[in-house]
């Protein structure tokens, strides 16, 4: 029988590189979509596949050309397709709103298209976000919790969610959405909070840095593991018919506690270090997330199984080994 094939959008981010090693494993045939860019500066831009650029076929297209989109759909013909590639700081739509939702909205929509004329038998995964119920309008979000987006990132991605969704109405596409809260991992980018705090520890203990600047302490936030939110995509796709879920542990914690625990791994204490620069907060703020992943764990048989704790280890290990940091935190942050 010949090997699944699967197409990536986003194959170079965090979860792009988690899902590429989980569908190898499953022996598919992986490709994934690349900025040209990419492939000139394989070094910098593709450094978290690289161990894999053997065993994955890159395409160059980008999410601004419905025909580059077309043509990789055409020459692929993919039975799964996950497209995870989107402009996802949410700081920066704040400064360029017109290229957020242009990218993240055009993109799935190019996307979706080229899979309706090409592969209409395709299994398709939207990567939503719990960015969407920005204001929460309840406590825990579930999939019928209303959406009240803050920002033109979270706005994008209520229309791609929508997009999605009517493409699945209207053309019978097999496409689901996942509704992932924050997910987390020592390959996340360093703009976002978690890997600045982690990071910037790292640097501390090792000496290079003595202040980390961060922006509102007090937003609370879902935090999964990276690693584990990935297989809940692929499991959506196996399922007879597609539909939305949200992904998260059901735990909720401030960046400031996340700033504690990362510290504390490290031996010290947060409030000698951390300061809150006004300069960082957003314009409009999402203060509270917490999902209710009850769906995907009836349906799905999906859970999250990385405690808060063992996420924030993870993640200070794996920056203090990179920054050289001596071997006496070391042993604090090592497990038995
Ligand atoms: P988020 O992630 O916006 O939730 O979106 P991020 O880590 O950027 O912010 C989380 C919260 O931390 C506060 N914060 C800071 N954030 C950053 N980046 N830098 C700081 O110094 C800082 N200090 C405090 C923020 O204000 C915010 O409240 C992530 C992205 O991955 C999205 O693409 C994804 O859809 C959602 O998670 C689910």
């Amino acid at each position: 029988m010949s090997k699944r094939r699967a197409l990536i959008t986003g194959i170079t981010g965090q979860d792009g590189s988690y899902l590429l090693e989980f569908l190898l494993a499953k022996d598919y045939e992986v490709h994934g979509v690349v900025r040209r860019v990419a492939l000139e500066d394989p070094e910098h831009r593709l450094s978290r596949i690289m161990r894999y650029r053997e065993q994955v076929q890159l395409h160059p297209a980008s999410l601004e050309s419905y025909a580059s989109l077309y043509q990789v759909v055409a020459k692929v013909l993919p039975d799964e397709c996950y497209h995870l590639a989107s402009q996802s700081f949410v700081s920066y739509s704040f400064d360029d709103e017109f290229s957020t939702l242009n990218t993240n909205i055009n993109g799935t929509h190019y996307l979706l298209s080229a899979l309706k004329h090409n592969a209409p038998a395709c299994r398709v995964y939207f990567a939503g976000s719990s960015e969407m119920f920005g204001k929460v309008e309840e406590i825990p979000q579930t999939e019928r919790t209303r959406f009240h987006p803050r920002s033109t990132y979270g706005i994008s991605k209520v229309a791609g969610f929508d997009l999605t969704r009517n493409y699945r109405e209207a053309y019978g596409l097999h496409a689901s959405s996942g509704i992932l809260f924050n997910h987390e991992s020592p390959r996340r980018g360093f703009e976002f909070v978690t890997r600045r705090i982690s990071s910037g520890v790292a640097r501390i203990a090792a000496g290079a840095q003595s202040e980390l600047r961060l922006g509102n302490l007090d937003a609370q936030r879902d935090w999964g593991h990276a690693r584990e939110y990935v297989e809940a995509m692929w499991l959506m796709l196996q399922q007879p018919e597609p539909d939305d879920y949200v992904i998260a542990t059901g735990e909720m914690h401030s960046v400031r506690e996340f700033a504690a625990a990362a510290f504390s791994w490290a031996g010290l204490d947060y409030r000698d270090y951390v300061t809150a620069d006004a300069v960082l907060f957003r314009p409009a703020e999402v203060n509270t997330l917490l999902g209710d992943a009850s769906k995907a764990r009836e349906r799905l048989g999906w859970r999250s199984r990385t405690s808060f704790q063992e996420l924030v280890r993870e993640m200070v290990e794996a920056d203090c080994r990179a920054a050289g940091v001596g071997d006496a935190v070391l042993a604090r942050l090592s497990p038995e």
